[in-house]
């Protein structure tokens, strides 16, 4: 039974190995699918650094082998043997400084690209970090039309970003694999990268330095697309929220007003100014929410909003206090927030 079973379980297991393995090179979550300059130099980096120790592996394995497998012979104690045997240790030794010194140039290198500051042309975000979530903020000239984007970065394809990056309480870290390598963010002091993205699409990042209970909910969109759907989008973020488009809107705006939602949210446009939780000006436009834990569809925010302690244990939002019908009003007021 075993013995007939054997050969196809083999080929089941090498094939599954082989796909996961193919199938982690793709994905917008993954080292191995650079999308942006910053990335392919650190992919690059790690590709060679990879082909060096292989070879030096694979030769130091031969060389093992043909020691093990070689036969004793009668001058093996002569002169002329350690005289051998001494020249290719010294032989070995000069090699391998050669190398160390090659790896560390090549890092050194590829490490000065990487802080080396960006052409002109690039467009600053401030990034801060919170127990458990992020701010993405758009700086203006006018104070009002700063933009704040929570847990969704959005950035124009070609063109270098400067994020400056902060935190508001414990370290964390900036890491989007697809666009570059991690960076903490350190209460009291900001540090800085920049990205940049090839091509259009939606890349993922996630916290990676362990901040508390929900670190591991703690994840990040990145969108990148074309300058002119960018530029419009970000006028339409700075716009303050609109009027509520029918009636239970209009009721579920008066009930979040008058309910605790304002002392920690802000909606551009009404009194709720509070820069606790993320801003909800525009909290329908996200493609997540509470830091990529959930879809942003009506359900799932109902699920949030009635229950946010029990999707994500330990969070920073207090449990609900709104009754249902009031909960349904809330509900279609913040999907209106487009
Ligand atoms: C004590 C502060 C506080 C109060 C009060 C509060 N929230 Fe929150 N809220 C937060 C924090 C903090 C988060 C982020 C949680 C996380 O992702 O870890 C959040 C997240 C949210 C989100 C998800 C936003 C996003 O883009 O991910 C929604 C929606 C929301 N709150 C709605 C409400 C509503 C509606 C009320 C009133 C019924 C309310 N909140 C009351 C602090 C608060
Ligand atoms: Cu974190």
């Amino acid at each position: 039974m075993t013995r007939r079973t054997g050969r196809p379980a083999g080929a089941w297991v090498a094939t599954t190995v082989l796909s996961l393995a193919l199938a982690g090179c793709r994905g917008n979550q993954v080292i191995f699918n650079p999308q942006g300059p910053a990335a392919r130099d650190i992919a690059q980096l790690g590709w060679f650094l990879f082909a060096v120790c292989g070879v030096v592996y694979a030769m130091v394995l031969v060389a093992l082998a043909w020691a093990l497998l070689r036969r004793r012979r009668e001058d093996d104690q002569g002169a002329g043997a350690t005289r051998a045997i001494t020249r290719t240790v010294a032989l070995a030794t000069a090699v391998t400084a050669a190398l160390l010194v090659v790896l560390a140039a090549t890092s050194v290198t590829a490490g000065r690209g990487l802080t080396s500051p960006s052409g002109p042309g690039a467009i600053t975000v401030d990034v801060i970090g919170h127990q458990w979530w992020w701010d993405f903020q758009y700086r203006d000239v006018t104070p009002s039309d700063v933009v704040s984007s929570p847990n969704e970065l959005h950035i124009p394809v070609g063109v270098p970003v400067v994020l400056r990056a902060q935190s508001r309480d414990v370290i964390h870290s900036f890491w989007v694999p697809n666009l570059h390598g991690k960076r903490d963010l350190i209460p009291g002091v900001v540090t800085s990268l920049w990205i940049q993205a090839d091509r259009p699409g939606v890349y993922r990042g996630q916290c990676a330095e362990f901040c508390g209970y929900q670190h591991a909910h703690m994840a990040m969109q990145v969108v990148a697309e074309p300058m002119d759907a960018f530029l419009a989008w970000i006028q339409r973020q700075r716009q303050p929220a609109g009027d509520p488009p029918d009636q239970e809107a209009l009721r579920g705006r008066e009930v979040f007003l008058q309910s605790p939602c304002v002392s920690c949210h802000t909606v551009r446009g009404t009194i709720a100014g509070s820069r606790v939780g993320p801003d909800l000006t525009h909290v329908g436009s996200r493609l997540t929410l509470a830091a990529g834990t959930l879809p942003n569809t009506r359900g799932h925010l109902a699920g949030w909003v009635a229950d946010s302690q029990s999707v994500k244990p330990g969070n920073r939002m207090p449990p609900n206090v709104l009754t249902a019908g009031d909960l349904q009003a809330v509900l279609g007021y913040l999907r209106s927030l487009r």
